[in-house]
């Protein structure tokens, strides 16, 4: 078991045992903010003008990590699967050509621009209000650079709130929002945490940065969780109808009105025998067919997605979750990325 959720005020009290200054380690800790952002910008400008210099895409797919795991209520894990994937993608034992044939080695398709230091920043004592907003800026960064568009590597499903936020603060107005996942993610404030992985969604509603939300996948879910679907106009499509509901899904039409679709994934949306490596495994999933036949036949202008809750420290030895991970982020940048 990992001590992430504890590691960062461990080193803040440390800080203020030895009698540091407060003034001096919140200054401290925004100048470490300031090189993360300075980072991620840097960058995000180097590929934008590789891509613009390259020319001839109108859509770029931006791998954006955010390895951010002490908001889970159960395994902090998945603050380990951003390397893990990108590992998987590149592993050299397939091609680098998508289902649909766009290649991913062409930069034009996918780039990439590192991971938002969680832990360091973490590790100053920031708490989660600035950390989220420091995953909201770095999200804008990288839409500032035309034509790149964030895929992000999660991390616990808490990340969904600040990156949705992000991209519809960026676009000026909600996005829709196609949410593939065992659990609703929407309890009001799981166990009083209002960042919980499985609150998430409630804040993306509260803030008005989802016109439409569509859950596909539900298999666990409370009557705090249908109730606060009832509340926020949640489409909800639970696994015990999906042989009801395929063909629907398997037909989505998404984005007309807003300013783009959002695609948020679960791995824990497909049944454990496809993907074993998450933290809540919980049987009766989706296949990874299932998953990729509603995404290759969504039409939908996607700006944004990530995929979240894989977790590491549960995989099979020899990484299956993690190539099942980095073959969902494959597929996605396919669908993101457009020439
Ligand atoms: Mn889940």
């Amino acid at each position: 078991m990992s001590t992430i959720g504890t590691r960062a005020f461990h080193y803040f009290q440390k800080l203020k045992d030895a009698n540091v200054p407060i003034d001096l380690i919140e200054k401290g800790q925004d100048r470490v903010i300031d090189a993360s952002l300075t980072l991620i910008r840097e960058r995000a400008k180097l590929k934008g003008e590789l891509v613009r210099a390259l020319g001839g895409a109108l859509a770029t797919t931006s791998l954006l990590g955010v390895p951010l795991g002490h908001n889970s209520s159960f395994l902090q894990g998945p603050a380990f699967a951003p390397p893990r994937i990108r590992e998987a993608i590149w592993d050299g034992s397939t091609n680098s050509t998508t289902e649909e044939g766009k290649v991913l080695s062409d930069p034009r398709v996918l780039t990439d621009v590192g991971d938002v230091p969680v832990q360091e920043i973490r590790d100053c004592g920031v708490d989660d209000d600035k950390l989220m907003n420091v995953i909201s800026e770095s999200v804008k960064l990288v839409m500032e650079e035309d034509p790149l568009r964030p895929l992000v590597l999660g991390g616990d499903h808490s990340i969904s709130f600040p990156v949705v936020r992000a991209v519809s603060e960026k676009l000026g107005g909600p996005v829709d929002v196609l949410h593939l996942d065992a659990h609703p993610d929407i309890y009001h404030a799981f166990e009083g945490n209002k960042y919980s992985h499985a609150s998430s969604f409630a804040r993306i509603m509260e803030g008005g940065y989802a016109r439409r939300l569509l859950q596909v996948g539900i298999r666990s879910i409370t009557s705090e969780g249908r109730e606060q679907g009832k509340k926020f106009g949640v489409e909800q499509y639970e696994m015990r109808t999906f042989s009801r509901d395929r063909s629907f899904l398997e037909n989505l039409k998404l984005g007309e009105g807003v300013k783009g679709v959002y695609i948020s994934v679960d791995v824990d949306c497909l049944d454990p025998a496809f993907a074993p490596g998450v933290s809540h495994i919980e049987p009766g999933g989706l296949s990874f067919r299932d998953v990729l036949n509603i995404l290759h036949n969504l039409q939908a202008d996607v700006v944004a997605a990530d995929v979240v809750e894989f977790n590491p420290q549960r995989d099979t030895v020899d990484g299956m979750t993690a190539m099942v991970a980095a073959k969902l982020v494959r597929e996605l940048a396919a669908k993101i990325s457009k020439n």
